[in-house]
This record gives C-alpha cells, structure tokens and sequence, in this order.
C-alpha cells in the first residue's frame, strides 16, 4: 500500500477514508484534521486557556501533544485514583503523565484522590456502596467532579478529554439502545459551560482508537498499554467488540453512525427533551450544579463513604 500523497510505503491505512498514508503525511494530516475540528465546533480559540484530562493512555496524551503542537495553551490534569489491580496501574499512569510532562516542560496539576477525599476509588465506592462490584459509577462521578472544580477554580475556559470515535460511537450505541433522550442531546463535541460547570470538549471525537494509537506510537509517546484492571467485561468494551465487527465488514460504519448522529442532533431530532432539562441549583456544599436543591451526587457519596467528610465540612 502506497501513501496518497507521495507514493512512499504507508505506514496507516484509513479504509473508512479510503486514505493511505506514509509516517510523515500521517503525521501532518492528523493535526490538520484535529485543528479543523475544533473550528468546526468552536472548541475554543489560541489564547484560551485549555486544561487536558490526563490519564496516562495514549488518547489523552495524544490530545495534549497535538494541541501543544498546533500552538495552544494547554495544561494537564492528572487524578490519582488510587487503582492497583496487580499491575500497579494508578501508580505507572501518573509516571508516564509526569514523564511527558517534564520533557516538553508543560504544567500538569496533580489530585490525588486518597489524600484529598480520605480513600481511594475502590475503598470509596465499597463503603458508599455504589459499586455494585465495580468502582466504575463512582470513579466516573469522582472524575467530572474535580475535572471541573479544578477548571473552575483555576480560571480555565475549557475542559478537553481525549475521547475517541470508538469511545463516543460505543456511548451512542448504548444510549441508542435505550433511546435515553436526555443523554443523546448532552452527547457531542461540545458540551457548553453552564454556571460553576466548565465547557467541555472532545477534539479526537472524529478519529479512530486506531488512529489515535498510530499517532501516539509514530510520535514516540510514551504512554500506559494496560486498561483500567475495572474496564474488564464492561458495556462498553462489548458495544466496541459489536461495532468493530460491523466496522470490519463495513469500513466507515463507526464514523457514519456519528456523524449521522450529530446531523440528526442538529436539526432537532432530540429537542424536545430541552424543555424536560431540570432545572440547575448550586450543591449546597461544592457550588456545583446539580438537579435537585441540596447535595449533588459527589457530595453525597462523600457523606456516606466518609463521615470524618461531614464532620468536618458542617
Ligand atoms: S471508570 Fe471504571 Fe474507568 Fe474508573 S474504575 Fe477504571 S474502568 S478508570 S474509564
Ligand atoms: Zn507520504
Ligand atoms: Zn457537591
């Protein structure tokens, strides 16, 4: 296979576009397509200041050199979730995100979850019992919850994460399944700020995991190959299994699914559930918005999976 641009061996073949390309037009090709992307959605603007959600993996470090790469002004944040699972996995994803940190020199926030909240992830979600044997609803709730105190507190404009076309395509199915109205609006590039949330965005929503590891590999990132020891079995991981069948017989499958998607989304398909959106109230603790007056869902677990918390925050 021959790269499209100049005839060079290529190094990534993209069915879904009928694209070939070499190390070096791939490498260009996907910061073009990563800047028009954020264009088309407005992302945000240079001078913005950006902070990237950091996990260690290849997406998020991926995002974080590119937007680097393309001139904007981004920071990292990493959260130690406390996650071991036998492959010490919190512990070598906060080395890999310091590692390429300090060699490009760029600022990454760290929160530890054990020192700031008094138990990691998994203590946190036996004790609040939210698990259901996994610490998944807790960590999610855990991660959203600091991702946007520490934008807010620290004047960020924006939040990206490194969600790929797998992870959002995988999202979509499953909501899709359950036609959950509500979470098919909010899905999308761009989720806008509201009072004490930050705006969020997702600039790799259009590539492919495969894609997105090509780049991490022919940049020479180093980044963490193991999942989440949790991930194991999870809805997702199957929705990606079923999409990637469909994707094998029919390149392009993933892509049209969303994009179709984000056109239906525009034109109003899910409109309605506009006017069933809650009304927000300020958590009574944190100040983040939350849909009944009160606690929001992070304050509350706190409370339950900690009472030193509620001592001390009464
Ligand atoms: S939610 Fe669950 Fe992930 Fe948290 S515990 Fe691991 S698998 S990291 S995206
Ligand atoms: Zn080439
Ligand atoms: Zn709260």
């Amino acid at each position: 296979m021959k790269c499209r641009k100049c005839g060079e061996k290529a190094s990534v073949n993209m069915r879904q576009h009928k694209l070939a390309l070499c190390r070096d037009h791939f490498l260009e090709w996907l910061p073009e397509q990563t800047e028009r992307f954020i264009q088309k959605y407005s992302m945000f603007v240079r001078g913005d200041r950006i902070l990237v959600a950091v996990s260690g993996g290849k997406d998020s470090l991926s995002l974080w050199d590119l937007l680097i790469s393309l001139g904007y002004r981004a920071d990292g944040l990493y959260l130690g979730l406390g996650i071991d699972g036998g492959i010490q996995y919190s512990d070598n994803s906060h080395r890999l995100a310091r590692k390429f940190a300090e060699e490009k020199g760029l600022v990454l926030h760290v929160v530890d979850v054990e020192r700031e909240y008094g138990e990691p992830i998994p203590v946190l979600a036996d004790i609040s019992r939210r698990g259901y044997g996994k610490p998944c609803a807790v960590c999610g709730l855990t991660k959203r919850h600091v991702m946007n105190r520490v934008a807010r507190d620290l004047g960020y404009d924006v939040l990206a994460t490194g969600h790929n076309l797998d992870d959002e395509a995988a999202v979509l199915f499953g909501n899709t399944l359950q036609w959950s109205g509500e979470y098919l609006l909010r899905q999308g590039p761009v989720l806008p700020g509201v009072p004490g949330m930050a705006k969020k965005v997702k600039p790799l929503c259009r590539f492919y995991e495969r894609e997105m590891a090509a780049y991490a590999i022919l940049r020479g990132i180093e980044y963490i190959y193991e999942e989440c020891p949790y991930a194991a079995g999870s809805t997702s991981i199957y929705y990606k299994e079923v999409l990637n069948r469909m994707e094998h017989e029919h390149p392009g499958t993933k892509l049209n699914f969303y994009l179709r998607f984000l056109d239906a989304r525009q034109r109003g398909l899910f409109s309605q559930h506009e006017s069933m959106s809650p009304e927000l109230h300020a958590c009574t603790e944190c100040g983040q918005p939350t849909s009944a007056p009160g606690l929001c869902s992070f304050c509350r677990m706190l409370r339950k999976a900690t009472p030193a918390f509620e001592a001390v925050s009464e």
